[in-house]
């Protein structure tokens, strides 16, 4: 239990100590405009008939307990019904028929630190043709001192067991300090895989990395896994030609803990942690160039941040929705529902607060207007939502060590 509160209290800790800085941030001015090209969300398909957000509320249903201080689930998409389960320190647990099995799939206690409250094993994605080439991906900090790890892992011959010896790294960032480590790894509709890295830490973005498109911190990256090693930048990357970094796909992040890729439509959603104020979720709809800027340290939610007022808000893409810290101290991205189990839920984008616990529903109207709708007070610190291959959505109750599931009430 004293885990998951002290990891809450440094959180905060880290987010109070903006004044005690050690670098005057470097204002990274950008000589060309920004490619916006999706700055302005577009309407995409409203929300299915499904979800309603004058009457549907949800409740959650336990699905496995005994996890240590989980941070995300997914599954592989190779029709086994297995969910998977990232445990901070490590290890990657599987779910098989409601049980959890005895031995992990994998524990990367020895190659990853988990010393800090944002460090640890942080991310994992099975590669779209897993089925055929047993191939994943995960995120950690490392146990050299904290580099923003992106490695590669394939399956052992038991379907169980990854095997340990497979290990390549294909991304080390080297960081500065234990907090902001993004963390979300996962493959987008096109087939790259999408990397999400922190700021780098500490408060208010001290090296300007958000806005440093020379720097690959406080980005959410694009890569061709299938290409030339240990990665390929896919020839449509915003930068590719120059401007930047050719991995980067979007800027302006602070800490993106997680994003995810409606299933149904590409739309990407990201989940934007905060500095002292605001929370926010953004959204590019799919067919989007990338190269969006959303805002950090510019801006904290639509607000400015650096400067406190008149700040220079040319191309940056606002979120389609904030709050206070009145109501939480940092987001906690989820999926939109296109699961089968509840129509009811259909379309709407699930997210919540580390700290408050309340989960939302996000919805568009036909004008256009969003809507953010409280749907269950859950009490619970919750530090990921998953999916299984079926689109079911899950919520990771890191201080409970537990996985529900998200059912309409
Ligand atoms: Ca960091």
């Amino acid at each position: 239990m004293a885990g998951p509160v002290l990891a809450f209290v440094l959180m905060l800790a880290m987010v109070a100590c903006d004044g005690a800085s050690p670098a005057a941030p470097t204002a990274t001015p950008t000589a060309t405009p920004t490619p916006v090209g999706s700055a302005v969300p577009q309407p995409s398909p409203p929300p299915g008939p499904g979800f309603d957000p004058a009457t549907t509320r949800v409740e959650l249903e336990k699905v496995a307990s005994g996890f240590s201080r989980p941070l995300y689930l997914t599954a592989p998409p190779d029709g086994s019904g297995r969910l998977f389960v990232v445990e901070q320190t490590g290890k990657v647990r599987v779910i098989q028929d409601g049980v959890i099995l005895a031995a992990p799939f994998a524990d990367l206690a020895s190659v990853v630190t988990s010393e800090g409250s944002e460090q640890g094993l942080l991310g994992l994605a099975f590669h779209p043709k897993y089925a055929e080439n047993g191939r994943f991906f995960v995120a950690y900090t490392a146990a050299n001192g904290g580099d923003n790890t992106l490695a590669e892992y394939r399956v052992s011959a038991d379907p169980n067991r990854a095997d340990a010896n497979s290990r390549k790294v294909l991304l080390a960032i080297p960081d500065f300090a234990a907090n902001h480590n993004g963390g979300m790894v996962a493959f987008g509709p096109d087939g790259y895989l999408y990397l999400s890295t922190g700021d780098g830490g500490q408060a208010g973005d001290p090296r300007g990395n958000g806005q440093n498109r020379d720097a690959l911190l406080g980005k959410i990256l694009r890569l061709d896994v299938d290409g030339a090693a240990p990665y390929a930048i896919p020839a449509g990357n915003p930068f590719a030609l120059g401007g930047g970094r050719p991995e980067i796909w979007a800027y302006g992040l602070r800490n993106a803990w997680r994003f995810s890729f409606d299933r149904q439509t590409g739309d990407l959603w990201i989940a934007d942690v905060g500095q002292n104020v605001y929370e926010e979720v953004d959204f590019e709809p799919a067919g989007g160039k990338g190269g969006v800027n959303y805002g950090w340290s510019v801006m904290e939610g639509a607000h400015c941040y650096r400067p406190s007022s008149n700040c220079d808000q040319t191309g940056l893409a606002l979120p389609v929705a904030e709050y206070r810290h009145n109501e939480g101290c940092s987001v906690t991205g989820g999926y939109v529902y296109r699961g089968a189990k509840e129509p009811k839920l259909a379309g709407a984008y699930f997210f919540t607060d580390y700290c408050g616990g309340v989960i939302w529903a996000l919805t568009r109207a036909a004008d256009g207007s969003w809507t953010r709708t409280p749907v269950l007070s859950s009490r619970l610190s919750i530090s990921s939502f998953g999916e299984d291959q079926a689109g079911e959505v899950y919520v990771v109750s890191q201080e409970d060590g537990t996985i529900y599931r998200l059912k309409a009430r």
